[in-house]
Protein backbone atom coordinates (compact mmCIF):
# COMPACT_ATOMS: atom_id res chain seq x y z
CA UNK A 1 0.00 0.00 0.00
CA UNK A 2 2.77 1.89 0.61
CA UNK A 3 5.09 1.41 -1.83
CA UNK A 4 6.90 4.72 -3.31
CA UNK A 5 9.83 6.00 -5.72
CA UNK A 6 12.13 8.22 -5.67
CA UNK A 7 13.85 8.98 -8.88
CA UNK A 8 14.24 5.67 -10.29
CA UNK A 9 14.53 3.64 -7.13
CA UNK A 10 11.71 1.86 -5.43
CA UNK A 11 11.36 1.36 -2.36
CA UNK A 12 8.56 -1.00 -0.10
CA UNK A 13 7.19 2.09 2.31
CA UNK A 14 7.46 5.61 2.35
CA UNK A 15 8.66 6.19 5.72
CA UNK A 16 12.43 6.74 6.71
CA UNK A 17 14.23 8.82 9.13
CA UNK A 18 15.41 12.97 8.67
CA UNK A 19 19.14 13.45 8.65
CA UNK A 20 20.21 14.16 12.00
CA UNK A 21 18.09 12.35 14.35
CA UNK A 22 18.96 8.42 15.18
CA UNK A 23 21.77 8.21 12.40
CA UNK A 24 25.05 9.42 14.13
CA UNK A 25 26.76 6.30 15.10
CA UNK A 26 26.40 2.60 13.82
CA UNK A 27 24.40 1.97 16.54
CA UNK A 28 22.03 4.56 15.47
CA UNK A 29 22.31 3.48 11.86
CA UNK A 30 22.03 -0.33 12.85
CA UNK A 31 18.57 0.79 14.86
CA UNK A 32 17.15 2.14 11.56
CA UNK A 33 18.31 -0.72 9.58
CA UNK A 34 16.42 -3.26 11.44
CA UNK A 35 13.15 -0.86 11.93
CA UNK A 36 10.49 -0.26 9.59
CA UNK A 37 12.62 2.78 8.24
CA UNK A 38 11.96 2.44 4.65
CA UNK A 39 16.07 3.86 4.08
CA UNK A 40 18.72 4.42 6.61
CA UNK A 41 19.93 8.33 6.41
CA UNK A 42 23.31 9.05 7.45
CA UNK A 43 23.74 12.21 10.16
CA UNK A 44 24.88 14.76 8.23
CA UNK A 45 29.02 14.77 7.93
CA UNK A 46 32.02 16.98 7.30
CA UNK A 47 35.49 15.24 6.59
CA UNK A 48 36.67 15.36 10.01
CA UNK A 49 34.76 14.02 12.56
CA UNK A 50 32.92 17.03 15.14
CA UNK A 51 31.75 17.09 18.42
CA UNK A 52 29.02 19.77 17.50
CA UNK A 53 28.07 22.82 19.64
CA UNK A 54 28.12 22.88 23.98
CA UNK A 55 25.35 21.39 25.95
CA UNK A 56 22.03 22.19 26.24
CA UNK A 57 21.70 22.11 22.06
CA UNK A 58 18.18 20.32 22.11
CA UNK A 59 14.71 21.74 23.79
CA UNK A 60 11.15 20.61 22.43
CA UNK A 61 7.67 21.06 23.86
CA UNK A 62 4.41 19.31 22.46
CA UNK A 63 4.65 20.86 19.65
CA UNK A 64 8.06 22.31 18.86
CA UNK A 65 11.51 21.22 18.90
CA UNK A 66 14.70 23.89 19.21
CA UNK A 67 18.02 22.50 18.07
CA UNK A 68 21.60 23.75 17.71
CA UNK A 69 23.40 20.83 17.66
CA UNK A 70 26.07 21.79 15.08
CA UNK A 71 27.00 19.16 12.77
CA UNK A 72 28.36 16.82 15.28
CA UNK A 73 29.35 13.34 13.43
CA UNK A 74 31.74 10.66 12.75
CA UNK A 75 33.55 12.16 10.07
CA UNK A 76 33.34 11.12 6.25
CA UNK A 77 35.08 8.16 6.00
CA UNK A 78 33.22 6.31 8.93
CA UNK A 79 29.83 7.14 6.94
CA UNK A 80 31.39 6.13 3.51
CA UNK A 81 32.40 2.94 4.23
CA UNK A 82 28.79 1.74 5.56
CA UNK A 83 27.44 -0.70 4.16
CA UNK A 84 24.04 -2.33 4.25
CA UNK A 85 22.61 -5.39 2.33
CA UNK A 86 18.60 -5.41 1.73
CA UNK A 87 17.91 -1.96 3.05
CA UNK A 88 18.92 1.23 0.74
CA UNK A 89 21.98 3.33 2.97
CA UNK A 90 21.64 7.11 1.93
CA UNK A 91 24.53 9.40 3.35
CA UNK A 92 23.93 13.17 4.30
CA UNK A 93 26.88 15.33 3.04
CA UNK A 94 27.41 18.87 4.78
CA UNK A 95 30.62 19.97 4.19
CA UNK A 96 32.25 23.15 6.01
CA UNK A 97 33.04 24.55 2.50
CA UNK A 98 32.02 24.04 -1.29
CA UNK A 99 35.40 22.46 -2.26
CA UNK A 100 35.19 19.58 0.55
CA UNK A 101 31.62 18.81 -0.59
CA UNK A 102 33.38 18.23 -3.93
CA UNK A 103 36.10 16.22 -2.74
CA UNK A 104 33.10 13.84 -0.86
CA UNK A 105 30.85 13.48 -3.45
CA UNK A 106 34.04 12.66 -5.80
CA UNK A 107 35.01 9.65 -3.43
CA UNK A 108 32.15 8.08 -2.41
CA UNK A 109 31.72 4.13 -1.85
CA UNK A 110 29.61 2.07 -3.96
CA UNK A 111 27.64 1.26 -0.64
CA UNK A 112 26.21 4.12 -1.15
CA UNK A 113 22.04 4.45 -2.90
CA UNK A 114 21.98 8.56 -2.66
CA UNK A 115 23.30 11.38 -1.37
CA UNK A 116 21.16 14.37 0.83
CA UNK A 117 23.38 17.39 -0.18
CA UNK A 118 22.75 19.29 2.88
CA UNK A 119 22.52 22.81 1.45
CA UNK A 120 20.77 24.53 5.02
CA UNK A 121 22.45 23.28 7.76
CA UNK A 122 21.77 26.17 10.35
CA UNK A 123 23.87 26.14 13.33
CA UNK A 124 27.28 26.76 12.27
CA UNK A 125 28.38 30.00 14.03
CA UNK A 126 29.36 32.74 11.26
CA UNK A 127 28.44 30.60 8.31
CA UNK A 128 25.06 30.83 6.77
CA UNK A 129 22.78 28.29 5.06
CA UNK A 130 24.24 28.00 1.25
CA UNK A 131 20.45 27.27 0.52
CA UNK A 132 19.79 31.09 0.77
CA UNK A 133 22.76 31.97 -1.23
CA UNK A 134 21.68 31.08 -4.75
CA UNK A 135 25.22 31.65 -6.61
CA UNK A 136 27.05 29.31 -4.71
CA UNK A 137 24.21 26.90 -4.75
CA UNK A 138 24.23 26.98 -8.26
CA UNK A 139 27.77 26.72 -8.69
CA UNK A 140 27.68 23.91 -6.17
CA UNK A 141 24.93 22.09 -7.99
CA UNK A 142 26.46 22.46 -11.25
CA UNK A 143 29.74 21.10 -10.22
CA UNK A 144 28.23 17.94 -8.54
CA UNK A 145 25.97 17.17 -11.14
CA UNK A 146 29.20 16.75 -13.58
CA UNK A 147 30.75 14.46 -10.47
CA UNK A 148 27.12 12.26 -10.01
CA UNK A 149 26.17 11.50 -13.56
CA UNK A 150 27.42 8.72 -14.00
CA UNK A 151 26.07 7.17 -10.76
CA UNK A 152 22.79 9.08 -11.98
CA UNK A 153 22.56 6.45 -15.01
CA UNK A 154 22.62 3.77 -12.79
CA UNK A 155 19.80 4.94 -10.21
CA UNK A 156 21.91 6.88 -7.69
CA UNK A 157 19.60 9.10 -6.23
CA UNK A 158 20.89 12.84 -6.25
CA UNK A 159 19.05 14.31 -3.32
CA UNK A 160 19.59 17.68 -1.89
CA UNK A 161 18.29 19.02 1.41
CA UNK A 162 16.61 23.07 1.23
CA UNK A 163 15.69 25.36 4.06
CA UNK A 164 12.31 26.74 3.90
CA UNK A 165 11.60 29.31 1.97
CA UNK A 166 8.90 31.78 2.33
CA UNK A 167 8.83 34.04 -0.67
CA UNK A 168 7.34 33.12 -4.40
CA UNK A 169 10.49 34.95 -5.97
CA UNK A 170 12.83 32.82 -3.87
CA UNK A 171 10.65 29.82 -4.48
CA UNK A 172 11.02 30.11 -8.59
CA UNK A 173 14.37 30.80 -8.24
CA UNK A 174 15.89 28.06 -6.78
CA UNK A 175 13.26 25.95 -8.67
CA UNK A 176 15.20 27.41 -12.07
CA UNK A 177 18.09 26.52 -10.80
CA UNK A 178 17.50 22.91 -9.71
CA UNK A 179 16.03 22.32 -13.43
CA UNK A 180 19.13 22.94 -14.76
CA UNK A 181 21.41 20.37 -12.71
CA UNK A 182 20.62 16.56 -12.46
CA UNK A 183 19.38 16.60 -9.10
CA UNK A 184 16.22 14.49 -8.75
CA UNK A 185 14.95 14.48 -5.27
CA UNK A 186 14.37 17.47 -3.00
CA UNK A 187 14.07 17.02 0.78
CA UNK A 188 11.41 20.10 2.27
CA UNK A 189 12.22 20.90 4.11
CA UNK A 190 15.22 21.23 7.35
CA UNK A 191 14.62 23.47 10.62
CA UNK A 192 13.41 26.66 10.46
CA UNK A 193 16.67 28.42 10.85
CA UNK A 194 17.53 31.21 13.71
CA UNK A 195 14.60 30.91 16.54
CA UNK A 196 14.47 31.68 19.79
CA UNK A 197 13.17 30.05 22.24
CA UNK A 198 13.04 31.40 25.90
CA UNK A 199 12.05 30.67 29.62
CA UNK A 200 10.29 33.35 31.75
CA UNK A 201 10.15 31.73 34.66
CA UNK A 202 14.21 31.88 34.63
CA UNK A 203 14.87 34.76 31.53
CA UNK A 204 17.24 32.42 30.00
CA UNK A 205 17.25 31.19 26.37
CA UNK A 206 16.31 27.28 26.12
CA UNK A 207 19.51 26.09 24.16
CA UNK A 208 23.15 27.47 25.07
CA UNK A 209 24.52 27.84 21.40
CA UNK A 210 24.55 30.98 19.25
CA UNK A 211 22.77 32.44 22.71
CA UNK A 212 19.81 30.08 21.83
CA UNK A 213 19.14 30.82 18.20
CA UNK A 214 18.60 27.53 16.84
CA UNK A 215 16.74 25.47 13.95
CA UNK A 216 12.95 24.50 14.72
CA UNK A 217 11.24 21.60 14.02
CA UNK A 218 8.39 19.66 14.85
CA UNK A 219 4.52 20.05 14.69
CA UNK A 220 4.29 24.48 14.09
CA UNK A 221 6.26 23.55 11.20
CA UNK A 222 4.18 21.88 9.09
CA UNK A 223 2.54 24.64 7.21
CA UNK A 224 5.66 25.98 6.16
CA UNK A 225 7.02 22.60 4.78
CA UNK A 226 3.90 21.54 2.97
CA UNK A 227 4.02 24.84 1.00
CA UNK A 228 7.84 23.78 0.32
CA UNK A 229 6.64 20.56 -1.10
CA UNK A 230 4.06 21.74 -2.75
CA UNK A 231 5.48 24.58 -4.58
CA UNK A 232 8.61 22.19 -5.59
CA UNK A 233 6.44 19.10 -6.89
CA UNK A 234 4.91 22.00 -9.24
CA UNK A 235 8.02 23.67 -9.93
CA UNK A 236 9.98 20.75 -10.94
CA UNK A 237 10.70 17.05 -11.85
CA UNK A 238 12.06 15.88 -9.01
CA UNK A 239 11.16 13.59 -6.24
CA UNK A 240 10.13 15.62 -3.40
CA UNK A 241 10.72 14.15 0.24
CA UNK A 242 8.74 15.59 2.23
CA UNK A 243 9.71 16.79 6.06
CA UNK A 244 8.71 19.03 8.95
CA UNK A 245 5.66 18.29 10.96
CA UNK A 246 4.82 15.06 10.68
CA UNK A 247 3.88 13.03 14.21
CA UNK A 248 1.36 10.77 12.94
CA UNK A 249 -0.56 9.11 9.66
CA UNK A 250 -2.20 12.36 8.69
CA UNK A 251 0.33 14.65 8.56
CA UNK A 252 2.57 11.84 6.16
CA UNK A 253 -0.52 11.54 4.01
CA UNK A 254 -0.84 15.75 4.29
CA UNK A 255 2.81 16.13 2.73
CA UNK A 256 1.69 12.97 0.24
CA UNK A 257 -1.37 15.21 -0.85
CA UNK A 258 1.18 18.26 -1.65
CA UNK A 259 3.62 16.28 -3.94
CA UNK A 260 5.51 14.26 -1.43
CA UNK A 261 6.38 11.09 -2.52
CA UNK A 262 8.50 9.82 0.62
CA UNK A 263 8.39 11.63 3.95
CA UNK A 264 10.93 12.07 6.88
CA UNK A 265 10.40 11.71 10.47
CA UNK A 266 12.74 14.00 12.52
CA UNK A 267 11.20 15.41 15.93
CA UNK A 268 9.15 13.08 16.81
CA UNK A 269 11.69 10.00 15.77
CA UNK A 270 13.80 11.80 18.52
CA UNK A 271 10.91 12.21 21.15
CA UNK A 272 9.82 8.45 20.38
CA UNK A 273 12.06 6.13 18.63
CA UNK A 274 12.58 3.82 15.80
CA UNK A 275 8.96 2.51 16.86
CA UNK A 276 7.48 5.54 15.38
CA UNK A 277 7.84 4.04 11.86
CA UNK A 278 5.28 1.24 12.58
CA UNK A 279 2.68 3.64 14.50
CA UNK A 280 2.84 6.27 11.46
CA UNK A 281 2.90 3.89 8.79
CA UNK A 282 -0.31 1.85 10.30
CA UNK A 283 -1.67 5.25 10.88
CA UNK A 284 -1.13 6.17 7.47
CA UNK A 285 -2.91 3.28 5.89
CA UNK A 286 -5.79 3.28 8.20
CA UNK A 287 -6.42 6.85 6.77
CA UNK A 288 -6.00 5.40 3.62
CA UNK A 289 -8.65 2.82 3.46
CA UNK A 290 -10.89 5.54 4.99
CA UNK A 291 -10.48 7.28 2.03
CA UNK A 292 -10.49 4.25 -0.23
CA UNK A 293 -7.14 4.99 -1.42
CA UNK A 294 -5.39 1.44 -2.69
CA UNK A 295 -1.90 3.01 -3.12
CA UNK A 296 0.21 6.66 -2.51
CA UNK A 297 0.20 7.27 -6.21
CA UNK A 298 -3.63 8.03 -6.01
CA UNK A 299 -3.46 11.12 -4.22
CA UNK A 300 -0.09 12.34 -4.33
CA UNK A 301 0.42 15.56 -5.66
CA UNK A 302 -3.84 15.88 -5.75
CA UNK A 303 -4.08 19.22 -3.39
CA UNK A 304 -7.05 20.46 -4.79
CA UNK A 305 -7.69 24.59 -4.51
CA UNK A 306 -10.76 25.90 -3.17
O1 LIG B 1 23.69 19.53 13.22
C1 LIG B 1 22.87 20.49 13.22
O2 LIG B 1 22.95 21.43 14.04
C2 LIG B 1 21.78 20.58 12.25
C3 LIG B 1 21.95 20.38 10.89
BR1 LIG B 1 23.57 19.82 10.15
C4 LIG B 1 20.86 20.59 10.01
O3 LIG B 1 20.93 20.44 8.79
N1 LIG B 1 19.68 20.98 10.55
C5 LIG B 1 19.52 21.17 11.87
O4 LIG B 1 18.41 21.54 12.31
N2 LIG B 1 20.58 20.95 12.71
Amino acid sequence: MLKTKIANREYKTCIYNASGVNCRSKQNLDELYISNSAIVLSKSCTIQERKGNMEPRYFDTETMSINSSGLPNMGYSFYNTINYSDKDYFMSISGMTPNTNIFMLQHLTDNINGIELNLSCPNIKGKSQLGYDFEATEELLRKASEILDDKIKNDFIFGIKLPPYFDELHFNNMADIINNTKVNSITCINSIGNGLVVNPYSNKTAIKPKNGFGGIGGDIVKPTALANVHKFYKLTNCSIVGCGGISNGIDAYEHILCGASAVQIGTQLYKEGVGCFDRIESQLKDFMLIKGYTNISKFKGQLEYL
